[in-house]
């Protein structure tokens, strides 16, 4: 069984990072262990939310994990507190990195032109680091632009789209994945870019008129889960795509205010049998 160690926060309330990605990675038959980095009591779109930094708990922990002589088919970071635990995901990428792990780096760190509460552009820009250590990254619209200073726009070309995926090329991941492109009217989806070939993979599906809290993670956890089971990254991105628009739909049947998160939970048998 293929195993991926996962990094980002714990919002106990509130469906984002470990608490979706955990049990969708474990859907898709792959080992998910974490490295929790922060508790929360909820996540960050809630008012006067607590947090409890773990980060000088990650040095112990890794330091256990070294000694057992653990091996991770993939290292996935997400939603991440501080500069400093940035450099200690730099250390642990060279710690437990190499030939046979994948490390996939989602940025997140905000949405529709702005940064979550916690961050400034200062820790934008460490993000950028991070991408540089990544085999695959996959930031939205927003994020990328943070760390590849441009502008953010709502409304864009091919051109624009090409063009900020150049630059997250030139930060140094073989592959560069941007999310919430929309190139049609009616239509969003991903569009990536390879180093080695030089192709860029355009998917789009019909835009659902909704935007729910946790969905990047939800296509995160797909992707990365995805290709541990021995999927191509397009192909990964494709399920991921369709299963998180599908997901969006089915979340609006919910009267959960979009903030909460989206529930992934009803789709998990879809999640289980795509192709
Ligand atoms: O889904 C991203 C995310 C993860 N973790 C926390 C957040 C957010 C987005 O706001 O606040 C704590």
């Amino acid at each position: 069984m293929k195993r991926i160690l996962t990094i980002q926060d714990i919002s106990c309330l509130g469906k984002c990072s470990i608490t979706i990605a955990l049990p969708v990675i474990s859907a898709l038959g792959v080992e998910a262990v974490i490295l929790p980095t922060a508790v929360l009591s909820t996540h960050t779109m809630f008012d006067n939310w607590t947090c409890k930094d773990l980060s000088d708990q990650i040095e112990p922990i890794t330091a256990h994990w070294k000694s057992e002589d653990v091996k991770f088919d993939a290292i996935y970071t997400g939603y991440l507190g501080t500069i400093e635990q940035i450099d200690q995901m730099k250390q642990l990428f060279k710690d437990f990195g190499g030939e046979d792990t994948l490390i996939f780096v989602d940025p997140a760190m905000g949405d529709k032109g702005k940064l979550y509460p916690a961050f400034d552009m200062a820790y934008a820009k460490k993000n950028a680091e991070l991408c540089a250590c990544a085999d695959i990254i996959v930031p939205n619209i927003t994020e990328a632009a943070f760390m590849t200073d441009m502008e953010y726009r709502e409304e864009y070309d091919e051109a624009y789209v090409k063009e900020m995926l150049g630059r997250l090329n030139d930060l140094g991941a073989k592959v560069s994945i941007l999310t919430g492109v929309s190139l049609e009217e009616g239509k969003t989806g991903v569009m990536g870019y390879e180093r080695e070939t030089g192709e860029y993979y355009l998917y789009q599906n019909d835009k659902v008129d909704a935007a729910y809290h946790g969905t990047g993670d939800l296509f995160s956890s797909t992707v990365i889960g995805e290709i541990m089971k021995g999927l191509d990254w397009r192909d990964a991105v494709r399920i991921a795509a369709d299963h998180t628009a599908h997901t969006i739909e089915v979340t609006l049947e919910n009267p959960a205010e979009p903030w909460y998160g989206v529930d992934f939970e009803a789709t998990m048998p879809e999640l289980i049998a795509a192709k």
